[in-house]
């Protein structure tokens, strides 16, 4: 494992020049010669930006500084505390917003290279933001909108601070973020260290709260609370995340997969079955993204195991369905409109072959529907009966672009296009863009989701003018907000990738994802994706399983055969 993770790390600091070879003979695109000439990049990235300000203008004139715009009717909505809350239940009697969408847009603005009005954004959040407020909030939303947003805009703030008059930035939104983190940590007291998924701003933990929770829920914190621990040097932020995470591993089956909901208070698993869609999704995406931003092993370690369960369990051929967690056999059979971000995190581990099969497959179902349907039955190939709706979502942008940039294949800035055509022609209103209600009638819904602001936009623009990521290396949150890799935060940066002033290292272009492509090649070095593990062999034969690896196309474990041979045995008859 040690040679493993560390030619891993080697391969994430990597900047490849010429990735294209790795993207031959993969995928539906390649079957014709596509182009894509540098004047139609211009007008897609042009077009995207027309999106984004669509939306964000409209949330300016008619909701800020309201969480959410409904675009149908030009009005708002405090949806801070309805994130989550499907039974809409302990609604706030008055709250009156925290400009949930601006905290949203403020790094997607700096993307689209606006300073003037991430400038602005960020001095009205630092005069006007309090967190004060009587409202019980989901715990997993708050931390990835809210605490997310803050904690990326201040990085971005405080490196250029010069953007500001009278260099008038001071930290404000970090105090911000920490007054949040501060806000989060009743949450954690618990026997178990998990954290309650509702905590109240400003009383903490209500009396006879749920003790119900979700694996993403209690598991996918570490990104915000760490770097907000890292930035404020109070360690309890990281702590509580850190201890709640290994918790949730630890109760993680023998095959090495978790349930999907969980008691708090006892620690003991609710519902068993589960895939990497809804409920599960960012805690695999946390502990990869936590590796390579802190550099921590454990992270690695748990990463590894658990994306080896899931190619194992829940993957048939392209398509995730899920699972028990005890017996690792199938459950339910369907597509999930969350499962569309897996590609983007196969690529940016390494996995682009993989990561390719699947993304067609949900371009598919995104083209048979005209968006993606937030659940779709793979037996019947048919909509599911009631989760027929398309609120905005990202993933499939997410996954565009994440393979883009591994592969630069244009196949996938024609996906875009396509994305971007659907989009502003099912869902683009004069007030806005509106969430999609059922797929099969396009009845619309009067809801614009902060996330359409933070990371439909942002993936779809960095498809086509990624010039934000020159320089440096970024980590995504889930939430779609830039963390740089820094080598202070970081455990095992080589000394090669530290830049001079020691706060960042050396790179030439884009981001972190662009080393992982293609594993063999390298600069003439062999560097394993996550499920390649060598044979340990002698000689070419093996006395035992341990010594035959894992094989990188099936991800599943070879076993030594009793002529003494690694192989596949028992899948291959
Ligand atoms: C976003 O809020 C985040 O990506 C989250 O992890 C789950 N998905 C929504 C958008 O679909």
């Amino acid at each position: 494992m040690g040679r493993l993770r560390s030619s891993f790390l080697v391969a994430v600091l990597l900047i490849i020049v010429n990735i294209n070879s790795c993207s031959r003979g993969m995928g539906r695109g390649r079957g014709r010669a596509v182009a894509f000439s540098p004047a139609k990049k211009l007008h897609m990235r042009d077009e995207v930006r027309n999106m984004f300000y669509h939306a964000y203008d409209n949330y300016m004139a008619h909701a800020f500084p309201h969480d959410e715009l409904k675009p149908l009717t030009n009005n708002f909505t405090d949806s801070l505390s309805q994130l989550g809350n499907l039974n809409l239940q302990y609604l706030p009697q008055n709250y009156n917003g925290s400009a949930l969408s601006l905290i949203e847009s403020l790094s997607t603005l700096l993307v689209l290279g606006n300073f003037t009005e991430f400038q602005r954004g960020v001095m009205w959040l630092s005069h006007n933001l309090t967190f004060d407020v009587d409202a019980r909030v989901n715990l997993f939303e708050c931390n990835i909108r809210v605490l997310g947003g803050l904690i990326s805009a201040h990085i971005l703030a405080s490196e250029n601070k010069s953007w500001f008059s009278n260099s008038s930035y001071n930290d404000r939104l970090l105090h911000l973020a920490q007054d949040l983190g501060q806000r989060f940590l009743p949450a954690f007291e618990t026997p178990t260290g998990l954290p309650y998924a509702w905590i109240n701003l400003k009383h903490g933990v209500i009396e006879n709260e749920t003790t119900e929770t979700s694996t993403s829920g209690c598991g996918s914190l570490i990104l915000e609370m760490g770097a907000l621990s890292r930035l404020t040097g109070d360690s309890r932020f990281e702590g509580a995340a850190l201890r709640a995470l290994r918790k949730l591993w630890n109760m993680r089956s023998s095959l090495d997969l978790l349930g999907t909901t969980l008691n708090v208070l006892t620690g003991e698993w609710i519902e068993y079955s589960s895939g990497i869609g809804a409920g599960v999704d960012s805690f695999y995406e946390y502990l990869l993204k936590a590796y390579i931003l802190f550099g921590n092993d454990e992270y690695w370690d748990m990463f590894h195991s658990a994306y080896l369960a899931v190619q194992k369990y829940f993957r048939h051929g392209p398509w995730y369905h899920e699972a028990d967690m005890r017996s690792g056999k199938a459950t339910y059979w369907q597509l999930t409109s969350l499962q569309a971000f897996w590609p983007g995190l196969q690529t940016l581990v390494g996995d682009v072959a993989a990561a390719n099969l699947s993304h067609r497959e949900f371009f598919y179902v995104w083209k048979k529907y005209g968006v993606l349907p937030e659940r779709y039955l793979l037996e019947h190939a048919t909509l599911h009966p009631t989760e027929r709706y398309y609120p905005l979502r990202p993933e499939l942008a997410e996954s565009t672009y994440y393979l883009y940039q591994a592969t630069k294949d244009p196949w996938y800035l024609e996906v875009g296009e396509s994305i971007v055509a659907s989009l502003n022609s099912h869902t683009k209103v004069d007030g806005g863009f509106a969430s999609v209600r059922d797929v099969s009638t396009m009845q619309l819904e009067d809801h614009q989701h902060s996330f359409f602001l933070s990371e439909t936009c942002k993936y779809l623009y960095l498809l086509y003018d990624d010039s934000f990521l020159a320089g440096r290396n970024f980590v995504f949150t889930t939430e779609g907000h830039p963390l740089p890799v820094r080598s202070l935060w970081h455990e095992r940066l080589p000394e090669a990738y530290i830049t001079s002033n020691g706060t960042s290292f050396k790179t030439s272009r884009i981001s972190p994802l662009s080393s992982q492509v293609c594993p063999e090649m390298i600069r003439g070095a062999k560097v394993e994706s996550a499920c390649h593990v060598p044979d340990l062999r002698v000689n070419h034969r093996c006395t035992s399983d341990a010594e035959c690896g894992i094989d990188s196309t099936s991800c599943r474990k070879r076993t030594c055969s009793i002529a003494g041979y690694c192989g596949l045995w028992r899948f291959v008859h």
